[in-house]
């Protein structure tokens, strides 16, 4: 079971035969921070539950390497913004895998899709659901995606996956990377699909006109290319919700006639100082910093198992120093029952009962916190066939003791 946005309750997440997962990538400048690092350990949580259950996972993301935050701070450094990207992409990489967070079949990065994307935005021009807007910046014009044409084509209604009122889904708009006062729009919920070439950015010509994609349109044709329609789970952070994942959700009926996915599934955001952790604030903890002062990849990963993904929770260094303390006593319980594994009769819990428990938390919509709870009782005594519980802690929580 698990928790669906959408409907607001929990729902199964079972694939007919492969668990299909999308969950958006990082927009690469100022990677990894921990709020980063939480989402994909959640999403790394679902892909090894579905394993363990026996499905096949077929996991893609993207990678948001074009995009106006990215070009900003390109910018106002003086790099290049394919080396930016590039170095921040490494880094992730290097960071998820000292983390253990199983990678997904496909990385896909926007700029290796920009012919499929325009050619998406045309299919939505050629069907009317999407729409010219003339720019003085530009010779070419910007393309908008028509919501209210959209709803009368496809299934698909805005605000359905969010629940979110009009009065929010504006405020929201203007708040992430949406332009509700632009002139010229149908209604001012229009997303971008396509903006037109300006002097001093990057563009690409096409059919549509010189240009690069809008945010949302790049993880619908991603997402439709790697998994197909109406996939298992699309994931990501609480802050994608609106608008992100509705429009997204709302290109991809448009293009495919169905729903984008089954699930919409959301992490909780990791705060730091009081502050949502973000890139635009600056209050980040990098995975890569407390790797370089020593911290153990391990202890990282249990502090964020240690909170609920969808609840909100702050990094602090008592947070982490619990964490620690949890990855020595276990790994000392560990160590002990190696020694003593040939002490003869002496009353041991059962390693199967105490697995059984573990994967039922884990059932209950990703219930970490749970799950370490019962290990901390159970590897605080003597237990019959030790090794069965530490496979069973690298394979479901991803911890190697
Ligand atoms: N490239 C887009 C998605 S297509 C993007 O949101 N990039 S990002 O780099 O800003 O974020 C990458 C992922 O981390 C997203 O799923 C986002 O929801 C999640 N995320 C960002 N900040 C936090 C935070 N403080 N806590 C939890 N998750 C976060
Ligand atoms: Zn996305």
């Amino acid at each position: 079971m698990i928790f669906d946005t959408a409907t607001q309750s929990l729902v199964q997440a079972k694939p007919h035969d492969i668990a299909r997962l999308y969950v958006c990538g990082i927009t690469p400048y100022d990677a990894t921070h921990m709020g980063h690092a939480s989402t994909y350990l959640a999403f790394d949580t679902l892909q090894r539950v579905w394993r363990d259950a026996g499905y096949h996972v077929h996991y893609a993301q993207n990678i948001t390497d074009i995009d106006d935050p990215l070009l900003e701070r390109a910018t106002a450094t003086g790099v290049d913004w394919r080396t930016l990207a590039d170095d921040q992409i490494e880094l992730f990489r290097q960071d998820m895998a000292s983390l253990d967070i199983i990678p997904p079949d496909h990385y896909v990065a926007v700029t290796e899709m920009i012919g499929e994307i325009a050619e998406a935005v045309c299919t939505l021009l050629d069907r009317g659901i999407a729409y010219r807007v003339p720019t003085e910046e530009s010779d070419e014009d910007d393309i908008y995606f028509d919501t209210a044409g959209a709803q009368s084509a496809a299934p698909w209604v805005l605000g359905e996956e969010s629940n979110l009122d009009r009065a929010t889904m504006l405020a929201l708009s203007a708040e992430r990377g949406g332009d509700p006062d632009r002139a010229g729009k149908r209604d001012p919920l229009d997303p971008l699909l396509w903006r037109a070439a300006r002097a001093g950015e990057p563009s690409w010509p096409a059919r549509v006109g010189e240009g690069r994609p809008g945010w949302h349109i790049e993880c619908s044709v991603i997402a439709l290319k790697h998994l197909g329609k109406d996939f298992t789970v699309q994931g990501g952070g609480y802050d994608l919700v609106f608008p992100h994942h509705e429009l997204s959700g709302g290109h991809a009926s448009a293009l495919s006639g169905h729903r984008l996915a089954q699930v919409y599934s959301h992490a909780g955001l990791v705060a730091y100082q009081g502050e949502k952790m973000s890139k635009s604030l600056g209050n980040l903890v990098l995975v890569s910093r407390l790797r370089e002062s020593g911290v153990d990849p391990r202890a990282i990963r249990l502090t964020i198992l240690a909170h609920h993904y969808r609840s909100n929770w702050e990094w602090t260094d008592a947070v982490l120093a619990d964490a620690t303390d949890r990855l020595e006593r276990w790994s000392a319980a560990v160590a002990a029952s190696a020694e003593t594994s040939d002490d003869g009769p002496v009353q041991s819990v059962s390693a199967t009962a105490i697995i059984a428990d573990v994967r039922m938390a884990l059932n209950n919509d990703l219930d970490t916190p749970a799950a370490l709870r019962i290990l901390d009782g159970a590897l605080a005594q003597r237990i019959d066939e030790p090794r069965q519980i530490v496979n069973a802690i690298k394979a479901l929580l991803g911890v190697a003791l």
